[in-house]
């Protein structure tokens, strides 16, 4: 049997340079001969990503529990897509993923495990890199934009979780779910980040034997009579 493709996923602030090293990485695998596909959370495309959309521009006010069940929703809907494409060989990176999904819902108060809970079972990544900046050097690049979870505040509260979240997904007791998570010194020149990412995503490129995880497997039993 071929192997599959690794799944990296790709979390950071606002404004930690996420998006532009996504694409420098998705152009580095491309032109080393591998097939690649950028996927990215939120979705903006789907129906859900157009709510999700109209609330992060203020035009909507949903409920902060309902926000962020279409968020995980709309992980959801492009989960068999991840799995399809890493099977045909294709490697996923993903602009964000459910611990964006955490950091942020806990941020505004919600609490951690209920905010963990409808991300559980989704393809787990094999490679988590963490783009760390402090909110300082965030809003020194510019400010942050006009959407709603751009404040100096909110972005002190999602870095802590993250923080919290790359000591758990490195830590004993994560079984089959267990997956590498790097944190990445974001406020180097684009061309080091770069660098450093590739020096973690390279070793990966040939593929892998090991089955599809799952987020966070062990969080719930799965027999209703346990
Ligand atoms: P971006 O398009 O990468 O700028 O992300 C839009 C904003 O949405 C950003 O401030 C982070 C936030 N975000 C991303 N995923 C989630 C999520 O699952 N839940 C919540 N509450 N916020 C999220």
């Amino acid at each position: 049997m071929s192997p599959r493709a690794p799944f990296i996923v790709i979390e950071g602030l606002d404004r930690s340079g996420k998006s532009t090293q996504c694409t420098t990485l998705i152009n580095r695998l491309e032109a080393a001969g591998i097939p690649a596909k950028l996927l990215k959370f939120p979705d903006r495309t789907t129906t859900i990503g157009q709510m999700i959309d109209a609330y992060l521009k203020s035009q909507s006010e949903l409920d902060d529990h309902l926000i962020h069940l279409l968020f995980s929703a709309n992980r959801w809907e492009l989960a068999s897509t991840i799995e399809r494409l890493l099977r045909e060989g294709t490697v996923v990176v993903c602009d964000r993923y459910a611990f964006s999904g955490i950091a942020f819902s806990a941020s505004k108060g919600l609490p951690f495990e209920w905010c963990r809970a409808p991300d559980v079972s989704l393809p787990a990544p094999d490679l988590t890199l963490f783009l760390d900046i402090s909110p300082e050097a965030a809003m020194a690049r510019g400010g942050y934009g006009e959407e709603r979870y751009e404040k100096r505040e909110m972005q002190e509260s999602v870095r802590r979780i993250f923080v919290r979240l790359a000591e758990e997904m490195n830590g004993e007791g994560m079984g089959d779910s267990r997956s590498a998570w790097i944190t990445v010194d974001a406020s180097q020149t684009m061309d080091d980040v770069s660098e450093a990412m590739w020096a973690h995503v390279q070793p990966m490129i040939g593929g892998t034997h090991r089955p599809i995880g799952r987020l966070w497997a062990g969080s719930f039993s799965s027999d209703a009579t346990e």
